[in-house]
């Protein structure tokens, strides 16, 4: 079998799962969201397939549409149960620019919020910089839509692209995200972390919001701090982990 049809099996087997790594707010520490990971519980694989491994792939046979679907509909329904149990947790998923490109994709997420009753604010869309500038124009109406839904965008990776800023000022993107390559600059030797602070002056500047990521020291935390960046994620919290293992650990559940 090719990886795409293992793929395929592996969707309709209920084989793909969801881990969720958290995100705290600087100032206070406290967990304001979980961003949604998809990984590969392959039979046979030892242990479970990174998202590396597979998503380039999907992305390339068209499979990323109803991958994409089911990552939408199982994190807005874990994201509710926590709702259910107290949280007000925002959720954050990976959207590919082949989902993007769909002229129904709002009306998609319309429908799932429905479903799972999750409250429109309480989902975030991770779109990539690159993906954005695709079809800018496409990209704007569609971002429109899901910001009418109550939705909000987060531009994931920013910074590595190529895009200009006055491109993506013109969309309705409510945080970026500060790529971790940026944010481990900010304690290597050598390294000044000049990118991430400019990232995080030049949001502010346009009024949105930053979130950290892959912040692992103590150090990279008290920097970030002092350059005023909104939210961090990444292993100095947690690894993305299983949605059991996040309501045991920070939602006060079994
Ligand atoms: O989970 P990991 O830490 O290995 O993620 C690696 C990459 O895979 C990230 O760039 C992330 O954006 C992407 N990714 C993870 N989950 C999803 C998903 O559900 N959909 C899409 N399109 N990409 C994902
Ligand atoms: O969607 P995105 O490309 O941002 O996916 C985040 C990726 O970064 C995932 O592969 C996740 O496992 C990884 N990651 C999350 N936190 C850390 C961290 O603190 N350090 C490193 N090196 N990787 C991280
Ligand atoms: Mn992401
Ligand atoms: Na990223």
């Amino acid at each position: 079998f090719s990886l795409e049809q293992r793929l395929r099996l592996a969707l309709d087997r209920g084989e793909l799962v969801l881990h969720y790594q958290p995100q705290a707010e600087l100032s206070s520490g406290r967990i304001i969201g979980m961003e949604a990971l998809i990984r590969w519980n392959a039979p046979g694989a030892s242990g479970l397939v990174p998202p590396v491994e597979f998503i380039p792939v999907a992305e390339e046979c068209g499979l990323i549409v109803p991958i994409g679907q089911w990552v939408l509909g199982e994190a807005c329904r874990q994201n509710k149960a926590w709702y259910d149990l107290g949280q007000r947790w925002t959720v954050s998923v990976n959207v590919s620019a082949a989902q993007l490109m769909r002229s129904g994709f709002p009306e998609e997420v319309r429908a799932v919020l429905e479903q799972t009753g999750l409250p429109p604010e309480l989902l975030i869309l991770e779109i990539t910089e690159t993906a954005a500038v695709r079809d800018l124009e496409h990209t704007r109406r569609m971002l429109l839509d899901l910001a009418q839904l109550g939705v909000s965008i987060s531009l994931d990776d920013f910074g590595t692209g190529y895009s200009s800023l006055g491109l993506i000022r013109q969309l309705p993107v409510k945080t970026i995200k500060i790529d971790r390559s940026f944010v481990q600059e900010m304690t290597d030797e050598g390294g000044n972390g000049a990118i991430a602070e400019a990232l995080i002056t030049l949001a502010l500047s346009f009024g949105m919001g930053t979130v950290a990521e892959g912040v692992e020291t103590e150090e990279q935390r008290e920097r970030l701090a002092r350059s005023r960046c909104a939210a961090i994620q990444g292993y100095l919290l947690s690894r993305p982990v299983p949605a059991q293992t996040i309501t045991k650990k920070f939602a006060g559940g079994e």
